[in-house]
């Protein structure tokens, strides 16, 4: 009896039911059976491979290079297995498969042509009741459905398959028996990778071959021939090195992220990278070649736009040409393809491509498929049209979990798990790299052998403890499904129709299924799951019940990165600097992050403060001449450091989202300026501005104000001092992260002290700089202790929740709200005190930035629009 098995609850027939002998079952099966639990591993085919025994359509080929897609447990595998090409083919794949089942004796656990049909949690007796279409009907403390990402076939969605007398086929379910195409006319649909793979091979037997394309696709040449003895050699003699390496990188093959963004270097030297690129023909090396290319719009145009040329070069036919372009999605958005001669098989004489977005295929006929303006006639036609993909082979299982509730109802909406492994509600069920998890963006061999890793350290886990019954909580899971968006959602990938998206399935909710931030990170997160006593996870037995409840990603996925990027370059603190040396610090920070948007203009100038003159730098916005709003905006740096143009990247963002002019207003500093003396100044820049707006092409009385940090509490105080004083007038208020009160008693002080940019011991030390304790009660430095905030302009109050001065923010847009000012109150969440000004590096914050511009426009929209009549 295993430990996991020692309680008071009834004994299941075994402990593990594992689902699928592909790469996953069979490394669970190595790990299993070593560790001593006993198992049943169910396959619907009639033998190993799970993907490499179904796919074996001719010029079936892995994408990765063969020596990073396989195993890495076996250290020996050298002495007696060797790789043919860069690229394997499908036949030697599945042969070293069958080669590590024998060599390590893995065969004997494996049941063959045995489908599970159902899988139900019995809560009462803590176990899995498993049912197959053989008849069998197993417990098991555990299921772990190995079923790959790519095995159940897209149903077809062409009329009148079944009235066609010639040959079908799909590529993904390949007779066995050898298929002879020879002086044949065959059809091919679809130019996924599996069509891109095979149509080349098809073209070299067939009479004729005609290619039904409904999306282009972009490939790039494999260059498949022997593996280089040098990279071999190199590769054997670390091996260890190089399989960690593999297993911290951002795909699973050892390479380093590009930190380069695209438009960083010159065209001439860009062009290079690609061309490097085309010519190592390696897919993660290529999406690597810039940092931005798969977030930046134009980044990602100009290297479609490498590709497009390659494919104009390479294709005789310019219709053809144009018609195997990609155009109408982001280049690697969908998966692309390496190929072998795919573009050039185009000019052949017998080859002809069919674009059916121009001519729709109609139906299959007898003889062979109709388009809306041809009939053509075919022997054979195959189907190369994909899978229901991630989520397919583990939905058409029925399973069940507590209450009898079913994965695909729960699922219905798309996918929720917690660390693509688990899902809250089906206990002890375990899922090989499901949705959520980096599975079919990355080395698939690497993500398999971590989450197997993963389930074995956990069963250990559980044994050790006593637990039976592991279980992620809702929290947990809710908050891994928003870091799976938020991640998408920061690149361009949720622009396609992908079956990333479920896009390619009718009726499958659009969500994007794999995890993209990469293998690293995504590791980095299972281990500090676990070392957080399972985080997010309920753990249960007969000795009790334990939960270590939380979110493992609570950050923005962006702001992580750069927080991280800091951490590691031990930057000393500016509270730990004379006030001269942390403004020169500051200004050097600034001076390496990307410039923003292009605006109209920029004019740097003074004006008259109240004693002596204030630079500014007005921004005009890319748009037609003519007069606009006009925005004064006050900078951070906390009344200390920073100046009218250290927030520059920030007021070219404003300038061109809101379309008005903006005016960065430079304020005196402290220390050697103390309170009140910003306040006056930012007064005295308003009253100028508004004074001279029609001067600076401005709209007399559409003025508004804006600031972020120190300079976000100084555009609130502005608006106050505005009311009473009679003037200017001030039509709307937009304050980032404003520090609004001098109490540092609130919580997000303690919550969110240090870690996060901004620290509390910075706040500190900013302050004492700037103001007496005994002043910090007047509303000249924390408006929030005015007494009266009525009839004040109406404002949009950005917080964020990572910041020390979160609550002060909070507090503000409540009191006003209370106070009938109309405030839009935006709560960035898994921001920090500075990302969401972080123009074009942390790009989760645009959406906040465009919330402003958008607030800002229409306070000048709706003192444009008079009133109407009573
Ligand atoms: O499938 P796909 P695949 N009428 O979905 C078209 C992995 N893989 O089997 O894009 C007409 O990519 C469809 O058009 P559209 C790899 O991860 C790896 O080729 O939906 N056409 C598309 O062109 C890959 O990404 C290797 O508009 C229809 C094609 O069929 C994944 O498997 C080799 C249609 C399907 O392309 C899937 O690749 C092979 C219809 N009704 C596969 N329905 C390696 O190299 C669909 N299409 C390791």
């Amino acid at each position: 009896m295993t430990e996991t098995a020692r309680t008071d609850r009834p004994e299941p027939d075994v402990d593990v039911v594992v689902v699928g002998a592909g790469i996953a079952g069979l490394y669970l099966v190595y790990r299993l059976s070593r560790a001593g639990y006993r198992l049943r591993v169910f396959e619907a085919a009639d033998d190993l491979g799970g993907t490499w025994y179904w796919n074996r359509y001719p010029g079936a080929r892995v994408d990765v290079p063969s020596f990073d897609y396989m195993y890495s447990f076996d250290p020996d595998w050298q002495r007696d297995w060797q790789w043919s090409e860069k690229y394997a083919r499908q036949p030697e794949i599945l042969r070293y498969l069958n080669y590590v089942a024998d060599k390590h004796d893995l065969r004997r656990h494996l049941t063959f042509s045995t489908r599970v049909r159902q899988a139900g949690w019995d809560d009462d007796a803590s176990l899995w009741r498993v049912r197959t279409d053989r008849g069998d009907d197993v417990t098991a403390r555990f299921v772990v459905m190995a079923t790959g990402c790519l095995s159940v076939p897209k149903q077809t969605e062409i009329d009148g398959l079944e009235r066609f007398t010639g040959e079908v086929y799909f590529t993904s379910r390949w007779p066995h028996d050898p298929v002879d195409f020879t002086g044949k006319r065959v059809a091919v649909i679809g130019t996924g990778s599996s069509g891109v793979q095979s149509i080349p091979v098809i073209a070299q037997e067939a009479r004729q071959l005609v290619v039904f394309q409904r999306t282009p696709t972009f490939s790039i040449p494999a260059h498949n021939g022997q593996l280089s003895p040098e990279r071999l050699a190199q590769f054997a003699a670390n091996e260890a090195d190089y399989r960690s390496a593999a297993r911290m990188s951002p795909g699973g093959i050892p390479m380093e992220r590009s930190i380069t963004p695209t438009f960083s270097v010159t065209e001439t030297e860009r062009e290079q990278r690609y061309e490097r690129a085309w010519e190592i023909g390696e897919l993660f090396e290529a999406i690597n070649v810039y940092a931005d290319v798969m977030s930046n719009p134009a980044a990602n145009h100009e290297f479609a736009e490498f590709f497009r040329n390659k494919i104009r070069a390479i294709v005789d036919d310019p219709q053809t040409a144009t018609d195997l372009c990609p155009t109408d999605y982001p280049v690697a958005t969908k998966r692309p393809c390496l190929d072998t001669n795919y573009y050039a098989t185009y000019n052949l004489p017998h080859v002809r491509l069919v674009n059916i977005r121009k001519h729709p295929i109609r139906q299959v006929t007898e003889t062979g498929i109709d388009t809306a303006d041809e009939s053509f006639t075919f022997d054979a036609i195959v189907f190369a049209t994909g899978f229901d993909a991630v989520t397919g082979a583990i939905t058409a299982v029925d399973i069940r979990g507590r209450n009898g509730l079913a994965l695909k109802d729960k699922w219905a909406n798309g996918p929720q798990t917690y660390l693509g492994l688990t899902t809250a509600g089906f206990p002890n069920l375990f899922l090989i790299t499901g949705p959520g998890s980096p599975s079919v963006l990355s080395n698939m061999a690497v993500s398999i052998e971590q989450h197997v890793d993963w389930v074995l350290d956990c069963l250990g886990h559980l044994c050790a403890r006593g637990f039976a019954v592991i279980e992620p909580t809702e929290t947990a899971e809710t908050g891994w499904t928003q870091h799976v968006n938020d991640c998408a959602d920061i690149t361009l990938f949720p622009a396609a129709n992908s079956w990333y998206m479920g896009a390619n399935v009718p009726g499958k909710p659009r969500v994007f299924l794999p995890y993209c931030a990469g293998v690293d990170f995504y590791r980095a997160s299972c281990d500090e799951v676990v070392a957080h006593d399972y985080l997010g996870f309920t753990l249960s037995g007969p000795g009790g019940t334990e939960c270590n409840d939380g979110v493992v990603r609570r950050l923005q996925p962006d702001v992580e990165m750069v927080l991280n990027r800091m951490a590691a370059m031990n930057l000393p603190t500016m509270e730990s600097m004379p006030v001269e040396d942390a403004r020169a610090f500051y200004n050097q920070m600034s001076a390496v992050r990307p410039p923003g948007p292009d605006v109209g203009e920029i004019v740097d100038g003074t004006l008259p403060g109240t004693s002596g003159d204030l630079a500014y730098r007005l921004y005009r916005p890319p748009t037609t001449p003519g007069p606009r709003p006009i925005i004064v905006y006050f900078h951070g740096g906390g009344w200390v450091v920073g100046d009218a143009i250290s927030d520059d990247p920030l007021c070219r963002d404003l300038c061109v989202r809101s379309d008005a002019i903006v005016i960065s207003a430079d304020y005196r500093h402290a220390p050697e300026h103390r309170f009140p003396a910003a306040v006056d100044d930012a007064m005295a820049a308003v009253r100028w501005v508004a004074d001279n707006a029609e001067a600076l092409d401005g709209i007399p009385g559409l003025l508004a104000v804006c600031g972020w940090n120190a300079g976000g509490g100084l555009a609130a105080v502005v608006c106050r001092l505005a009311r009473d004083m009679g003037g200017p007038n001030i039509i709307g208020q937009a304050l980032l992260t404003p520090s609004t009160d001098g109490d540092m008693a609130r919580a997000s002080f303690t919550d969110n002290a240090d870690g996060y940019g901004l620290t509390t011991a910075l706040v500190r030390w900013l302050y004492d700089h700037y103001i007496d304790i005994a002043d910090r009660r007047d509303p000249r430095f924390a408006p929030l202790q005015a007494t009266d905030l009525s009839g004040l302009p109406p404002a949009i109050v950005v917080t964020a929740e990572f910041d020390p001065v979160r609550d002060d923010g909070d507090a503000y847009a409540i009191a006003l709200e209370a106070a009938g000012v109309p405030t839009e109150h935006v709560r960035a969440r898994g921001h920090t005190h500075k990302s969401v000004t972080m123009v074009d590096v942390a790009i989760s914050g645009a959406p906040v930035r465009a919330r402003i511009a958008k607030a800002l426009r229409q306070f000048f929209a709706a003192t444009r629009t008079p009133e109407p009549a009573a």
